[in-house]
């Protein structure tokens, strides 16, 4: 393991992470001494509408994986409608190699609770749900013994702190499905159906849950309000880029010395986060990674110092995503980590459209061949064609994602696929698990 160095170090911007290390930091005694709920007192004297502009003007961006603008989004709401409004927080976090809303929750749940009710007051909802995918129990129960404990100080119910504002929050358990994590597959399985996606537009801002304008929001962005509320707008992007601003959880895993959450300001690169991280594991070289989860292209050696924002990453050709950076090194194969993710998406394809409930079955069959020294040249052109009949025709970004890791792998090691097809490289898969896709 090697040391950073103090000014890769100062890289580190500890903002939403800053509670995790501070005992009991889940019980709100503990939270209201460490500035807890201060910003939602300072918010209830603010306008609805000053609330929307200051998270316009922080320029914070969505921390689900597509960046969209926070502040636009929740300006989308009609106002004066007559409907009711909501604000769902997808908590449903399940993209491969992410783990950054877990942890928030579990060590700070009322740093979401507070940023719930912030942004319910600025959208004027007067209910608010969050999301949470089912296995993650322990998450969950912090998360309901801090509603509880909000209740009891009355910063949950009627009659917010005397500011006439009303909100109740409901923390609903998911049951499992990855599919769920998209925001109107969501929406359907809170409304008690099969969460499947729906045509969009229209959008969520407009007819979201019960068919009435909701804002859904990753859990990161809800739990970075507060923090704009205290420090302003200018503070908040101090830290990050001109276009993505501001700080954001990393979560490293794989060959690197310390796998965990990083909080830094958006635009550092992977050289740097490995060097927070000790580095790499010893006897392992990097050799492919992905910067946002298994939905976004692969990158290589080449793209340590890509600056990991939403600009920087899109130019060096994937997507930022959910800045799940997942390190692999030269002991490990390309193709089969590709096999795996495609089995994931396989198994959580909802089905609803062809080309990716077909088209993901069809891949793994491919794969496995290949994998099982049974591969030939032509498997290569149908795993691309396979991928130009997803990419883009698919009904949601499930099937879009599942191309990602198949396209970059073979642009950046076909050789390692011909090593399979002609024979260099040891099967890894036996003929028994050939069948059964
Ligand atoms: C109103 C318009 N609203 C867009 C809203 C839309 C949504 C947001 C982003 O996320 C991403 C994918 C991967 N009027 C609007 C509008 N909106 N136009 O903006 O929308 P969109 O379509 O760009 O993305 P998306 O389909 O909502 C998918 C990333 O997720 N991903 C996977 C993530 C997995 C997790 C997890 O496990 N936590 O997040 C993988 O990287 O980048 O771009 O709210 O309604 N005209
Ligand atoms: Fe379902 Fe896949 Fe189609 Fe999305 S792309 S609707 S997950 S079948």
């Amino acid at each position: 393991m090697t040391t950073p160095r103090p000014e890769t170090l100062a890289k580190l911007t500890p903002v939403l992470t800053k509670r995790w290390l501070s005992p009991d930091a889940w019980q709100i005694g503990t939270y209201e001494k460490l500035d807890g709920y201060a910003a939602l007192r300072k918010a209830l004297k603010a306008h609805p509408d000053d609330l929307i502009q200051l998270v316009k003007d922080s320029g914070l961006r969505g921390r689900g994986g597509a960046g969209f603008p926070t502040g636009l989004k929740w300006g989308f709401i009609p106002q004066g409608d007559g409907k009711p409004h909501y604000l769902v927080v997808n908590a449903d976090e399940g993209e491969p190699g992410t783990c950054k809303d877990l942890p928030l929750m579990t060590h700070d749940p009322h740093s979401l609770v507070e940023g719930v009710i912030i942004a319910s007051y600025a959208i004027r909802a007067n209910r608010a749900y969050i999301y949470i995918r089912g296995e993650a129990v322990h998450a969950a129960r912090r998360l309901r013994n801090a509603v509880e404990e909000a209740k009891a100080k009355g910063y949950l119910g009627k009659n917010i702190l005397g500011s006439g504002f009303d909100l109740e929050l409901v923390v609903h358990s998911g049951a499992g499905a990855y599919i769920c994590g998209e925001e109107t597959a969501l929406l359907d399985s809170l409304e008690g159906f099969r969460g499947q996606p729906r045509l969009r537009p229209p959008f969520p801002a407009t007819h979201g849950l019960y068919a009435s304008p909701t804002v859904v929001n990753n859990v990161g962005t809800i739990a970075s309000v507060p923090y704009i509320v205290l420090g302003g707008a200018d503070w908040w992007k101090s830290m990050g880029t001109e276009k993505s601003a501001g700080p954001m959880i990393y979560s490293l895993s794989g060959r690197i010395a310390n796998p965990g959450q990083y909080e830094c300001g958006l635009g550092i690169t992977l050289r740097e986060l490995i060097e927070l991280a000790g580095g790499m594991q010893p006897g392992h070289n990097l050799r492919f990674w992905t910067p946002g989860g298994s939905s976004t292209p692969l990158l290589t050696a080449e793209h340590l110092d890509v600056p990991l924002d939403f600009e920087g990453v899109a130019a060096a050709g994937s997507i930022l995503g959910t800045t799940a950076t997942q390190i692999f090194s030269d002991q490990d194969c390309p193709v089969y980590a590709t096999y795996r993710w495609l089995e994931f998406y396989h198994h959580e394809s909802c089905g609803k459209c062809t080309p990716c409930r077909e088209g993901n079955y069809w891949m793994v069959r491919v794969y496995r061949r290949i994998l099982a020294g049974q591969g030939t040249h032509d498997d290569l052109d149908t795993l691309l064609d396979t991928c130009d009949n997803i990419l883009g025709r698919s009904f949601c970004g499930l099937g879009d994602g599942a191309t990602s890791s198949v396209t970059s792998s073979l642009k950046y090691f076909k050789q390692d696929y011909l090593d399979y097809i002609e024979g260099r490289t040891a099967p890894k898969l036996s003929d028994k698990q050939l069948v059964g896709a």
